[in-house]
């Protein structure tokens, strides 16, 4: 079968670019250029390049050579496949080159000094800031550490966005704007403050630069997007009539949010449906403890359970109820709705794209780096919670239950895919099965600051959904 790239192009039968891909430039550098942004932020940028062809991306993997290797052959063109109550297959080609950063060092920061290049962009997941439980950077982080040492040859996406800037200051260019776009409260602001610490042992003219003219708006983004996987693979070459090595599967909804921001002759990000707002904050709480919170718990209590997907999960009354009584009953009096957000409405359309039957979203891939997302996504309401005297007994329900997960991996000897693993399942293996398990985990000071570890109702909170937990496998032994 033939391959898709820009010379099949015009034979394949799914939604084609309605401008010539080659004639868009790169505007736009991204690090991680996983299965979330080629969904999301390239397809907005897709939109785009057919009013604007000068915000072509440049994806740039930190680690992996899977997606050059893939897209290369394609000249960056892949395959979107909306699953919803509509299936739709879109061939996207606003994903112009892809480098791997460890081979192409020069070539990335040859990159960032384009005085065309004005956005840089990130999904590299909550771990990729390398920032500490205070939300600061880690200097003692293996890559900080690595990177400040090098600062030319480095490893991380701060090391990289730091000495990008430094070369764009020392060429007489203005700063990129830094766009990050993963699951993280307050992202923009906090990897601000992470590059500027950064550059500070580097040259402090640099940071102070950094400081004063570095534009970083906090965003918050949402699609539903689960891996690709070789039913995907399969589906997309039948329907377009072309192999693609790696095309894309998400919902139809999708939402982006970037605060207002100056960005003089940059994009026309309305146009493309993205929201622009001075009240980012209202919109990521919103998502984050609606949406990612339920989904980290269904992930949890899910597999404990022995479902596979979301909507599997959700086809369990218990576990249903659960989570709508969590978004309702617990987090949505915690929070401020964005003006003319109806929190309810918005908790509601969220179940509904968790049933949605057209697309299987594997609770295992939710249940990767849990010690990253559970204070993000929980710990922030049952803080909010305890603080109001409000009840928190449902806010436990996810904690025991990745106390279990941790448990399971370690006795199954199954890998967990989370920064803190080595540790998690040393602490897995010691568990005893009873409800003492709990204190111990609560040790875990990355995941559970004092105040919440030391709080009695904490304790007795997750030592009761914890107690319901061990119940229910000895049922079903
Ligand atoms: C999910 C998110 O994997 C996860 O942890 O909760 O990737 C979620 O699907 C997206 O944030 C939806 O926008």
């Amino acid at each position: 079968m033939k391959r898709l790239n820009l010379e099949t192009l015009p034979t394949v039968t799914a939604e084609r670019p309605p401008y010539d891909p080659a004639s868009v430039q790169v505007g736009v550098v991204h690090f991680g250029p996983g299965a979330f942004h080629r969904a999301h932020q390239a397809a907005y940028l897709d939109a785009l390049a057919a009013i604007d062809p000068r915000w072509g991306i440049c994806g740039v993997s930190l680690h992996s050579a899977g997606v050059r290797d893939a897209l290369k052959p394609q000249d960056g063109l892949y395959t979107l496949a909306i699953l919803d109550e509509e299936i739709r297959y879109q061939v996207l080609g606003s994903m112009r080159e892809v480098l791997v950063a460890g081979d192409s060092i020069e070539a990335v920061f040859e990159r960032l000094v384009r005085p065309s290049v004005g956005i840089v962009t990130s999904t590299v997941t909550e771990k990729g800031y390398c920032l500490a439980p205070d939300w600061t950077l880690d200097f003692n982080h293996a890559d900080v550490v690595h990177d400040l040492a090098n600062p030319t040859a480095p490893r991380s996406f701060i090391g990289y966005v730091a000495e990008g800037l430094r070369r764009r200051k020392a060429a007489g260019l203005a700063p990129f704007v830094l766009i990050p776009c993963d699951n993280l409260p307050k992202n923009g602001e906090r990897l601000k403050a992470a590059v500027i610490a950064f550059a500070a042992r580097v040259d402090q003219g640099v940071a102070d630069w950094i400081s004063a003219n570095l534009q970083c708006p906090c965003t918050m983004v949402d699609s539903i997007t689960p891996a690709t996987d070789d039913a995907l693979r399969a589906r997309v070459a039948e329907v377009i009539g072309a192999e693609d090595a790696w095309p894309i599967q998400r919902e139809a909804f999708t939402q982006w949010v970037i605060e207002n921001h100056i960005h003089p002759n940059g994009p026309d990000w309305a146009a493309v449906g993205v929201t622009l707002t001075d009240n980012v904050p209202a919109y990521e709480r919103a998502k984050l403890r609606l949406l990612n919170g339920p989904h980290s718990t269904l992930a949890y209590a899910g597999l404990h359970r022995g479902y596979e997907s979301v909507s599997q999960a959700m086809n369990d009354p218990e576990l249903a109820a659960l989570v709508r009584d969590i978004m309702l009953k617990d987090v949505v009096p915690l929070l401020e709705a964005p003006a003319g957000m109806d929190l309810p409405a918005y908790c509601e359309a969220i179940l509904k794209r968790f049933r949605n039957p057209a697309i299987k979203h594997f609770l295992s891939q939710i249940a990767w780096d849990g010690s990253q997302k559970l204070p993000i996504r929980i710990l922030s309401s049952l803080s909010e919670a305890l603080a109001r005297g409000n009840d928190i007994s449902r806010l436990c329900v996810p904690l025991a239950a990745w106390m279990r997960f941790i448990r399971m991996k370690a006795v199954r000897q199954e890998a967990i895919t989370d920064p803190l693993a080595a540790e998690l399942l040393a602490l897995g293996g010691s568990l005893k099965d009873e409800v003492a398990d709990v204190k111990s985990v609560l040790q875990l000071r990355a995941v559970f600051p004092d105040s919440l570890a030391n709080d009695p109702r904490v304790i007795a909170g997750i030592e009761a959904a914890y107690a319901d937990l061990l119940k229910a496998e000895a049922v079903a032994a």
